[in-house]
C-alpha cells in the first residue's frame, strides 16, 4: 500500500487535474489516438496511479512492452547508473557494451548475429529490407523483382513500408502510393501461403505467430511450424514478428517456441527494454544478416549503450523471475475465469481466446457498438485498465510479474463490472 507523505501532498507545487491535462493535449497534441479517459502519473509493478492518486491494475501493460512491470527497480537502476557514464555515440564509434549485448541477446535467442534498432516497426522494416537483400544476393532473385508475403489482420507498426502490406482501412487509408513487392494471404490458411510461395520470385514470409492487434488471433496448433517447413521447402525465408508475442507474454520466452520454430530472422521490440525506452532488435544467421554492408543500414539511436544496458537486464529478469511459466499459470487461470464468466453472460461474452498472458475477451456486439468501449470505463472506475481492439474486442494484457492473489483480484472486477453490465 502506498503511504502518502503528508509534507509532500501539502508543498506538491499546484499540480494539473486530469480534466486540465486531457483538456491540454486535446489543444495541442495531435489527434491521432483515442485514450480512455485516464491520465496516468506513476507506475509500479502491475499498477500505475492517475493524477488524483487513484491506482489501478494495468491490463494493458502498454501493448506488452511493460511486461517486466512498471519500473522495475533492476531496470530502473540500469537505466540510471548507464546514463551517468554514457547514454549515446552514434555507430560512428564503437562504445564498451554493443559487443557485450551482441554477445548477450544472439546467445539468449539462439542467433549469429544482431541488428539493434529502437522501435518495433524499424526492426520490422530492417527485417524486410534484409530478406530483400538476402533474395536478390542469395537467392538469386533479379534485382527489384522480390516478392514479401503478409497476411490479413496483421500489424507490423505505422510507416508507409508495412502499411503497404495492411488490411486494415486504418492503417493503410489515405497514406498511398504504397510500397509495391507485397503480397497479402489469409492467415492461418497453409493452401493460399503454399501458392504464393510457388512464386520463384517469393523471398519471404512475415507473421505474427499470435495476431495482437486484430483481436488475439491464436491460429490453428501447428500453423507456424507447417508454414516455416513450407517456407524451407521453397526457400523463403520465415520472419516472425515477436515484437508483441514475444519476450515471455505468451507463457514462452518466444510464441513460436509453442511449436519449437525457429524463424530465419526474429524481429523484437516492446518489452526488449521492459518499457523504459525504445528498443529493437533483428536476429538472423551471419548469412542473412551480412547481406547489410557497412553504410547500408542504420539508425542514429540502434545499439546505443544505454540501451544495451537496459536490454540486457530486462532479458535477465524475465529468466531470473521466471516470467515465462508465470504468464502460462496465470493465463489459464485468466482464461478459466473468463469462461466461466461467459456461461453466465452469454449475452455479453461471445469468446475468451490467448495464449499465456496474452488474452482477449471478445463481446457479443458489432464492432460500431460502444459495449466494450463502456465496459473498459466501467473497469476503470472499479480500478482495472483495458482497452478495446477493433471495437468488441478487449484485450487483457497484464504485467508477467502479476501475482496469483492479483489476477484474483482482477478476475473479480471483471466479473463484477460484466454481471453487472
Ligand atoms: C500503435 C496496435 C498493438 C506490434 C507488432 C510491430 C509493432 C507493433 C506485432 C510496431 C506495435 C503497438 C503500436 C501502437 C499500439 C500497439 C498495437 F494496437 F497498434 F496494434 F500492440 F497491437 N509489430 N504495436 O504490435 O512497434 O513501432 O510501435 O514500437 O501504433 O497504436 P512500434
Amino acid at each position: 500500500m502506498h503511504k502518502i507523505n503528508f509534507m509532500e501532498v501539502l508543498t506538491a507545487p499546484l499540480k494539473h487535474s486530469s480534466v486540465e491535462l486531457i483538456e491540454l493535449e486535446d489543444r495541442y497534441n495531435a489527434h491521432n489516438y483515442h485514450p480512455i479517459p485516464v491520465v496516468l502519473e506513476r507506475g509500479r509493478g502491475v499498477y500505475v496511479w492517475d493524477v488524483e492518486g487513484k491506482r489501478y491494475y494495468d491490463f494493458l501493460s502498454a501493448y506488452s512492452a511493460v511486461n517486466q512491470g512498471h519500473c522495475h527497480p533492476r531496470l530502473i537502476a540500469a537505466l540510471t547508473e548507464q546514463a551517468q557514464k554514457l547514454t549515446l555515440t552514434s555507430r560512428a564509434f564503437h562504445n564498451n557494451l554493443l559487443g557485450v549485448y551482441a554477445e548477450f541477446i544472439t546467445s539468449f535467442f539462439g542467433y549469429e548475429r544482431v541488428l539493434p534498432m529502437n522501435t518495433g516497426v524499424e526492426a520490422v522494416e530492417t527485417a524486410l529490407k534484409l530478406c530483400r537483400k538476402w533474395a536478390y544476393e542469395i537467392k538469386g532473385i533479379p534485382e527489384a523483382q522480390a516478392k514479401i508475403i503478409f497476411v490479413e489482420g496483421n500489424f507490423h507498426g505505422r510507416t508507409l513500408g508495412v502499411i503497404s502490406g495492411s488490411s486494415e482501412p486504418d492503417s493503410r487509408g489515405g497514406f498511398g502510393p504504397y510500397l509495391p513487392g507485397i503480397e497479402v494471404i489469409p492467415y492461418n490458411d497453409l493452401e493460399a501461403l503454399e501458392i504464393a510461395l510457388q512464386d520463384p520470385n517469393t523471398a519471404g514470409f512475415l507473421v505474427e505467430p499470435i495476431q495482437g492487434e486484430a483481436g488475439v488471433y491464436v491460429p490453428t496448433d501447428g500453423y507456424l511450424a507447417a508454414a516455416s517447413e513450407l517456407c524451407r521447402r521453397y526457400n523463403a525465408l520465415f520472419i516472425a514478428d515477436e515484437v508483441q508475442t514475444g519476450i515471455a507474454r505468451t507463457g514462452k520466452l518466444l510464441a513460436c517456441d509453442h511449436e519449437n520454430v525457429k524463424p530465419d530472422i526474429l524481429v523484437l521490440g516492446k518489452a526488449l527494454s521492459g518499457g523504459v525506452l525504445p528498443v529493437s532488435a533483428v536476429l538472423a544467421s551471419h548469412e542473412i544478416m551480412l547481406t547489410i554492408k557497412p553504410g547500408q543500414h542504420g539508425s542514429t539511436f540502434g545499439g546505443n549503450p544505454l540501451a544495451c544496458a537496459v536490454a540486457m537486464e530486462a532479458l535477465k529478469l524475465v529468466e531470473e523471475e521466471n516470467l515465462a511459466e508465470n504468464a502460462e499459470v496465470l493465463g489459464k487461470i485468466f482464461r478459466a475465469r473468463m469462461s466461466d464468466l461467459q456461461s453466465k453472460r452469454p449475452d455479453l461474452i461471445s469468446l475468451v481466446r490467448g495464449k499465456g498472458l496474452l488474452n482477449a475477451v471478445v463481446i457479443n456486439d458489432s464492432e460500431k457498438s460502444q459495449t466494450a468501449w463502456n465496459i473498459c470505463l466501467e473497469l476503470a472506475k472499479n480500478g482495472l485498465l483495458a482497452k478495446p481492439t477493433h471495437g468488441n474486442i478487449i484485450r487483457f494484457a497484464p504485467p508477467l510479474v502479476i501475482n496469483h492473489a492479483q489476477m484474483e483480484d482482477c478476475c473479480a472486477i471483471i466479473e463484477k463490472v460484466i454481471l453487472n453490465f
